[in-house]
């Protein structure tokens, strides 16, 4: 089965399902991406952070060497790590992305958080603003290193001042949305801007739980959630399989996470299954409305994108 795309304003078709690999260990990760390459996922989501970027490139030049894939074929999305927002340090971090990759050009480039800090993150940098880094990116997308650029963790108010003062307009946003966190008002201030919308921590990010142990206890997890449950139920389909066709079904592109070569091919298997209205009304009126990557780390900064949040 295709996946459905969205088209990015460049006129480039971002896939609606895609592989997450935050947290995909390095020994990991190889398997999952083959693993997901071959069940036909064809987008794939890194990051600088991830530590992993090397390993996705050997696995990509492999299956394109091989013409098992042709590079076109691929929706590659990376990121620039917030300890090198200055603009005049994007191109040289993308390059160093892409070498690992083993790549020319990624189909995404993202700024991975609006707070600038020092190479080391041993502090914030209190004057470098989401303008000057959209600058950078800028550069990079002109040069065609990214086909297309973007943001992550940014608010509505920064999504708007990009807009105001772009020369290339953002194409995508990337931000945590699951049916606890939907993000609403802003995927309406995306669709505005014909910005499209990739939702990250589909599943509620359980791996992150494990991490922060307690907040478990806060967050109930979407998997367990007792609508999800009698919906997956009804079409023979597990609660992760009713999330991501949800996300689906509201436009939206998905990055489930997973190194589990079952869980790799149930998240794909949601092509084949539709949601009515009255599930899909139900599921985004999901009660339990909270963040939960909060992002202690942008605390005190200007750009912190959730400053107004954490005043109320
Ligand atoms: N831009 C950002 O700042 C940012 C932040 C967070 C995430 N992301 C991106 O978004 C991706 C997804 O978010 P996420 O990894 O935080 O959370 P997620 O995709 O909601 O959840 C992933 C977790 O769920 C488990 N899982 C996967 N499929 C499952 C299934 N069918 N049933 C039950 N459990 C399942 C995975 O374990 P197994 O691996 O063992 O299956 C993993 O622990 C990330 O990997 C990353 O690429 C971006
Ligand atoms: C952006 O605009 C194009 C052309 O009008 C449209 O086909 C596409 O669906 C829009 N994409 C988003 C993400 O809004
Ligand atoms: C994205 O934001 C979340 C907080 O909302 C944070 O946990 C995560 O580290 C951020 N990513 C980066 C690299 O800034
Ligand atoms: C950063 C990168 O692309 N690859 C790293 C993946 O993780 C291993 C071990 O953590 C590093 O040695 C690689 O450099």
């Amino acid at each position: 089965m295709t996946v459905p795309t969205t088209t990015l304003p460049t006129g480039a078709k971002l896939p609606l399902l895609g592989l997450g690999t935050w947290l995909s260990k390095p020994d990991e990760v190889k398997n999952a991406v083959r693993e997901a390459l071959d069940a036909g996922y064809r987008y794939i989501d890194t990051a600088f952070i991830y530590k992993n970027e090397s390993e996705i490139g050997d696995v990509l030049q492999e299956y394109i060497c091989s013409g098992k894939i042709k590079r076109e074929e691929l929706f590659i999305t990376t990121k620039l790590f917030c300890s090198h927002n200055r603009p005049e340090e994007v191109e040289a971090e993308m390059r160093d992305s892409l070498g690992r990759l083993k790549l020319d050009y990624v189909d995404l480039y993202l700024i991975h958080g609006p707070v600038p800090f020092e190479h080391d993150m041993s502090a914030q940098l209190p004057d470098v603003r989401v303008e000057d880094t959209w600058r950078g990116m800028e550069g990079v997308f002109e040069k065609g290193l990214a086909k297309a650029i973007g943001v992550s963790n940014f608010s509505i108010e920064q999504v708007e001042r990009i807009q105001k003062v772009a020369k290339v307009p953002i194409h995508n946003i990337q931000v945590e949305c699951h049916i606890y966190f939907p993000q609403f008002d802003l995927h309406d201030v995306c669709k505005k801007h014909n910005i499209s919308f990739t939702a990250y921590a589909p599943l509620g990010s359980p791996g992150r739980l494990q991490q922060t142990a307690g907040k478990w206890e806060l967050s109930p997890s979407p998997l367990e959630d007792d609508t999800v449950k009698s919906i997956a139920e009804k079409h023979g389909k597990t609660p992760a399989q009713v999330l991501i066709r949800h996300l689906i079904q509201r436009g939206l592109s998905v990055i489930p996470k997973s190194v589990n070569e079952k869980r790799i091919k149930e998240n794909f298997d949601v092509l084949d299954f539709e949601l009515n209205e009255e599930e899909i009304s139900k599921l985004n009126s999901a009660k339990h409305c909270q963040r939960l990557f909060v992002g202690d780390l942008f605390k005190g900064h200007y750009e912190d994108p959730y400053k107004l949040e954490r005043k109320q």
